[in-house]
């Protein structure tokens, strides 16, 4: 196999934190280069600050790493974007299409667009949605994807690129936080009954979305990057699951552990969007594909969670 040298964007973001270490430790620290729009002064490794809407300045970094894949991980998530839609848009279809466009010119051989279930919308299975769905979107995040992953196949059809795509559930981890989106509670919620907080949930305690957690997320991704490309047979973007709960289930689990957690139910802007999504995901495909296995359940997950937060918070490795 040839060396690949692997650029991600949005590496300081929820998901690029723990794939670039994962990253790192599969092709090498120094053939991993992380990027995002601001410093990283805490990051282990190769980081350049880069503004992906910038094109030079992307290709300069493909021409000065010799960079061969492409994690594509900027974006504004759902509830961030509706605050700013026209620029939304803007950015996340801009930063897509200059991904794109310095692949295809420099012949980059993989490149990982992460799509979402916010792809749906109403007029869906809102139970076990199947992969090949009608794609109604309900915020600009997910207008941006649903577009992006047609433009993926688009470039893969017409220019033999090849663009891979996972359309994440909310991911939950204990090692980086979420950005402005609706899934993000299912994260804040350990937080706060780790430091003994009352917690205010922003969707109603029975709205049920498929969740998924980071390892099998990064797992999920891996998989599907390193499968061989006859077997990738969707190429707009696959459907992943990994399990489904409520706020209300979520909290009952944590509350095993931290029995005295309190929470009150002040639904937002937020709830209107979970309610246009999935409640659990259909992914036969991906795993009739590339044999794709979820592994942790909302026990096991939720353990995880809290043995990691509790080592964070008392070695202080946190400040939230
Ligand atoms: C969001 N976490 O809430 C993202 C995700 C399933 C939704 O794409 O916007």
């Amino acid at each position: 196999m040839d060396k690949e040298i692997i650029l991600i964007t949005g590496s300081s973001g929820q998901l690029g934190t723990v794939l670039a270490e994962k990253l790192q430790k599969k092709y090498g620290v120094e053939n991993i280069i992380a990027t995002d729009l601001r410093e990283n002064p805490t990051f282990n490794g190769v980081f350049d600050t880069l503004d992906v809407t910038d094109f030079e300045a992307i290709e300069a970094t493909v021409l000065k790493y010799k960079i061969t894949q492409i994690y594509h991980l900027a974006a504004i998530l759902s509830a961030n974007g509706e605050k700013h839609p026209l620029s939304t848009w803007d950015i996340n279809m801009k930063t897509l299409f200059n991904v794109l466009e310095v692949s295809r010119i420099h012949k980059i051989s993989k490149v990982f667009f992460p799509s979402s279930i916010a792809v749906f919308g109403n007029n869906i299975e809102r139970s076990n949605t199947p992969q090949s769905s009608n794609l109604t979107p309900s915020t600009v995040y997910g207008i941006s994807k649903a577009a992006g992953e047609n433009w993926g196949k688009y470039y893969f059809d017409k220019y033999d690129l090849d663009v891979r795509s996972l359309r994440y559930p909310g991911v939950i981890g204990y090692q980086s936080l979420p950005g402005g989106g609706t899934t993000d509670y299912a994260v804040d919620i350990f937080h706060k009954a780790v430091k003994n907080e009352d917690f205010e949930c922003f969707l109603s305690s029975e709205t049920m979305l498929p969740m998924i957690y980071m390892d099998d997320a990064i797992r999920a991704t891996l998989e599907l990057m390193e499968a061989p490309k006859e077997k990738i047979t969707v190429r707009t973007s696959y459907n992943i699951s990994g399990l489904s709960f409520t706020p209300n289930q979520l909290a009952s689990s944590i509350k095993e552990k931290y029995s005295s957690l309190k929470i009150n139910y002040k639904p937002d802007f937020r709830q209107e969007i979970a309610s246009s999504w999935p409640m659990s995901i259909d992914d036969t495909q991906a795993r009739k594909d590339w044999d794709w296995k979820p592994k942790f359940n909302i026990k096991t997950l939720t353990e995880t969670m809290l043995k990691n937060l509790e080592l964070k918070y008392n070695n202080n490795l946190i400040n939230s």
